[in-house]
């Protein structure tokens, strides 16, 4: 089992770049502990040869980006003084673990 966490932005490419390759997707909308921005958290369920081939389509539509961060987006203060601060984000963030059963009814 994949878990992997997309920016919204590439959310559509590795939607597309996963399908085509003949993977099974489920799409999560989620949002971000950190900055509370939306983004997207695809499920795979995916043998174990297969992988790789499948981080491999996501990490070539998952984009890294910086972005500038004023405060606090939840409201509680600026954290990182009076000009704000850079985050680095993405590409994507993804969990590779073992399932012990997959049942379809
Ligand atoms: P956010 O939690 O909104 O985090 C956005 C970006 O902010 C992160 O980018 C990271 O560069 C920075 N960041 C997050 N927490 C931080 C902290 N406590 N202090 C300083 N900077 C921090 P990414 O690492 O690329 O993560 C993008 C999104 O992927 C995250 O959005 C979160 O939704 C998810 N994510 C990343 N690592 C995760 C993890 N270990 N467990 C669960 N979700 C994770």
């Amino acid at each position: 089992m994949i878990v992997a966490i997309v920016n919204n932005d590439d959310a559509h490419f590795v939607n597309t770049g996963l399908t085509t390759g003949g993977f099974h997707v489920t799409k999560i909308s989620s949002t971000g502990g950190f900055l509370m921005n939306g983004n997207s958290t695809f499920l795979l369920g995916v043998e174990d040869e297969l992988v790789d081939s499948a981080l491999e389509i996501i990490k070539t539509h998952s984009k890294k980006r910086t972005q500038f961060v004023p405060t606090m987006p939840n409201g509680s203060g600026n954290v990182f003084g009076s000009a704000g601060t850079k985050v680095s984000v993405g590409g994507a963030t993804a969990f590779v673990m073992d399932v012990e059963k997959c049942l379809h009814f």
